[in-house]
């Protein structure tokens, strides 16, 4: 870790909380490395989180930082955004977090196309409250809450948030570094709604209950099951079938950010300008 991404953390807020071999580490630094490519000032960024052991990373982030309450991150962004719509916001969410208690928040900020970059830390599961399955889970999988398989069909968070009306939609594992970095970069500069599914690995909760293996198996399956966008049209269907899309999914074009829509309405109100 380089000195500058070292000057991202809070020394004094380390050691984290994350088990042995999980993915949200890795996500975070990712994160961070994105971060500092896009150049983004560390005083005019503003990090905002529900609650998860994927929302605790705000704590360990030296920049203006809110851990809200499950489920309204984006809320709570949304709110920062209009009221200083100069400072980068992001937020940093969990599957659970995102989709469940806040699915209704995270499909009208993509909506909208409110400016926020939203970082879904998606390990398939509730890792905070011990494994309970979430709106994410895999049909089939084994949870304290499905204990003979969930019988639930999950959303696709990434097609979810398109659907939805988001500007920028990329998917990346925590097997897949140097892309996940690449992809968040990315986002990070997109003006409106950008939201980034980073897939990480639970070994604790979704692992060791879904017999997974260990952390590095649970890696290795990341790279046996994801295909990459750009390689969808070269393969044959069945190579394709089950598999994680990972990359770019969707960029908008020409959609209008909403705190510059909220502004060109205030002046035309100030005008008594109606349509
Ligand atoms: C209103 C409310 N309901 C439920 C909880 C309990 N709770 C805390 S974290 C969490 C789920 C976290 O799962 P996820 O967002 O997927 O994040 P992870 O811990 O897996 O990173 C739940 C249900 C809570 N804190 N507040």
């Amino acid at each position: 870790m380089s000195e500058h991404i070292r000057g991202y953390l809070r020394d004094r807020a380390l050691p984290h909380i994350w088990c042995a071999g999980c993915g949200h580490g890795t996500v975070l630094g990712c994160l961070l490395r994105a971060i500092q490519k896009a150049g983004l000032d560390q005083d005019k960024t503003v990090i905002v989180s529900g609650i998860g052991c994927s929302s605790r990373a705000t704590g360990y982030m030296n920049f203006d930082t809110l851990h809200t309450t499950h489920g309204r991150a984006l809320a709570f962004a949304t709110g920062i955004k209009l009221a200083r719509p100069e400072l980068k916001v992001i937020v940093i969410t969990g599957d659970g977090d995102a989709a469940a208690i806040g699915g209704n928040h995270l499909i009208h900020a993509a909506r909208r196309n409110i400016g926020i970059t939203t970082i879904c830390f998606n390990n398939y599961v509730y890792g905070m409250t011990s494994g309970q399955y979430s709106p994410s889970t895999p049909t089939g999988s084994l949870a304290t809450t499905s204990p003979f398989g969930s019988i639930d069909i999950p959303f696709d968070l990434s097609r979810l948030v398109q659907a939805a009306g988001g500007a920028y939609v990329a998917r990346a594992t925590t097997y897949h570094v140097t892309m996940l970095t690449n992809l968040i970069t990315e986002a990070l500069r997109v003006d409106g709604f950008s939201f980034v599914e980073a897939l990480s690995q639970c070994p604790t909760y979704f692992g060791r209950r879904n017999k997974r293996g260990t952390a590095v198996d649970m890696l290795n399956w990341f790279r046996d099951n994801s295909v990459n966008k750009k390689a969808l049209s070269k393969l044959p269907p069945e190579q394709v079938e089950g598999k994680i899309i990972v990359g770019e999914l969707y960029r908008a074009t020409e959609l209008k950010e909403y705190t510059k829509a909220y502004r060109e309405l205030v002046e035309r109100a100030k005008g008594g300008v109606r349509p």
